[in-house]
């Protein structure tokens, strides 16, 4: 951090009265200097016209986007893919020459925060290898580097954190060697931080020398692709296509090529994988067609967020029983690098979100309290409302038994105990179909753990000439190279 020059200083507590907000610098003569100089920088980041715009319209006016006519979106749905075989290996196959070609990277996105996990570390380090006990991060890496290997390619590794975990991140790479990736196919980039309000619009702080703020959503991915640099890096190495997921989701389909291949058959800048939901009240968003408030026109694509749509509307069901509203959004998505660069240029694009949350506080006696209802708001942009900027979009519906299992909570649904049970299942599937008896109980549930490195085998159909069927498999399993 370079010390502030006076005149600059003085500037920014100029600007920071003019804004209405110099309660911020209440404990400002006590403070010692390099206190003053860390709330001076993150001052001097505060985009304060932004953040009154904010609070006039998602918090005095309650600007929410309004959806009527909201209707199911098309998609490539499972049955058509069934019924059209000799299509899907055509998209695979284009979908494999993309990657051959070096023309695929691969976006994580783990800047959150892992709030409902409650886990201290990043999310990423969460170990969860039924057998190996092997981590998120490391589950990822390996999948990267076995389709590396098999395409006799560079698959470069993008990853986003934010201020809450960068250091942590990088940390706990190096100390595991990169988890084998190269340094050099390998880039860390942060998002920003953007402060949260209180009720009247006004800063919150958590220390006296520091502003509370959070990441500012998954939508920041495509501004800090730009900004950090890694957007002209994608360019040099020729990227054309960015494969993006999220860092909890150990079923995780790895650059799937048939999605790659369907999305640059279609030329599509933006395309997304869907899955029935669960059931109504699963907690992902849907991707519908709704009425377009500004341009008045209909059809326009997008992610109507759980906490954003009606009881009525996630319980609606057609004719035949399923949900009206059921492409649930997975959130892996794949971006032309040109479709970002349009995207960013000249500033972001995507809408704000608003939630109300409880947010630590320093008190009138300056003692950090963590209220226990909501005190002020976050704002977030969220990346899946560019499908909307997008000219042409490609929706591919999965199976969620080969693509989709989160961790999001610390039990229940979408937790550790769900994620190793569907990756128990998984691969035991794949060991039955080379013919392996695997015990199960009488409700057919697997009796042991079974886990196969993505080094070993990538899929079922490169583990079966690698096995024997008389392989007898009675107690914890597991395979890699
Ligand atoms: C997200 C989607 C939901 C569904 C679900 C599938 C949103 C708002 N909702 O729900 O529709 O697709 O995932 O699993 O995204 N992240 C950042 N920076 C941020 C915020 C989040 O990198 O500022 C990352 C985070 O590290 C994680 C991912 O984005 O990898 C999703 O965040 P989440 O787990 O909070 O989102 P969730 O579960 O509400």
């Amino acid at each position: 951090m370079t010390a502030m020059r006076l005149e600059q200083a003085q500037a920014l507590l100029g600007f920071v009265r003019g804004a209405g907000q110099e309660h911020i610098l209440r404990y400002w003569e006590k403070l010692p200097e390099n206190s003053r100089q860390q709330l001076l920088h993150q001052i001097a980041a505060v985009d304060f016209a932004l953040l009154a715009r904010l609070h006039h319209d998602y918090i005095l006016r309650k600007n929410l986007p309004a959806l009527t006519s909201l209707e199911p979106a098309e998609m490539i749905t499972l049955a058509q893919q069934q019924a059209h075989p000799e299509e899907v290996r055509s998209m695979k196959a284009r979908g494999e020459q993309e990657l051959r070609a070096g023309k695929v990277a691969a976006l994580l996105v783990a800047g959150g925060q892992a709030t409902r996990l409650g886990f201290e570390k990043p999310k990423g380090a969460y170990p969860i290898g039924p057998v190996s006990q092997k981590t998120l991060f490391q589950l990822h890496a390996e999948k990267l580097r076995a389709l590396a290997r098999r395409y006799q390619t560079r698959i470069p590794w993008y990853i986003m954190t934010s201020d809450t975990n960068a250091g942590e991140t990088r940390d706990f790479f190096e100390k595991n060697n990169l988890f084998g990736y190269s340094s050099q196919d390998l880039c860390f980039f942060e998002q920003e931080m953007i402060p949260a309000l209180d009720e009247n619009g006004k800063l919150i702080l958590d220390a006296p020398d520091h502003i509370f703020t959070n990441p500012n959503g998954h939508g920041g991915t495509l501004t800090a692709l730009e900004k950090s640099g890694a957007l002209a890096d994608m360019r040099r190495r020729g990227i054309e296509e960015i494969f993006y997921f999220q860092v909890d989701n150990v079923l995780l389909n790895m650059c799937d090529p048939l999605f790659l291949g369907y999305h640059v058959a279609a030329q599509a800048e933006m395309s997304a994988k869907v899955c029935a939901k669960r059931d109504p009240y699963e907690k992902v968003g849907v991707i519908g067609k709704v009425f377009d408030a500004r341009t008045g026109k209909a059809g326009r694509l997008q992610v109507i967020e759980y906490s954003d749509m009606s009881a009525a509307d996630k319980e609606a069901r057609l004719p035949d029983g399923t949900l009206k509203y059921n492409a649930g959004s997975i959130a892996i998505h794949l971006f032309k690098v040109s479709f970002i660069e349009r995207e960013v240029a000249g500033g972001t694009k995507l809408p704000w979100h608003v939630a109300h949350k409880q947010i630590p506080y320093l008190d009138a006696n300056g003692q950090l309290v963590q209220p226990d209802k909501p005190n002020g708001y976050k704002f977030e942009t969220f990346v899946f409302d560019a499908l909307s900027d997008a000219e042409r979009v490609v929706l591919l519906e999965v199976d969620r038994r080969f693509d989709f299992s989160p961790i999001k909570n610390a039990a229940g649904e979408d937790s550790p105990e769900t994620a190793l049970r569907d990756l128990n299942e998984f691969y035991a599937r794949w060991l039955e179909q080379a013919g392996i008896t695997i015990p199960r109980d009488a409700a057919g549930k697997v009796k042991v753990r079974c886990e196969i490195s993505p080094l070993f085998a990538l899929d079922a159909e490169e583990l079966a000439p690698k096995v024997t069927p008389a392989l007898r498999v009675q107690n914890d399993f597991y395979l890699e190279p």
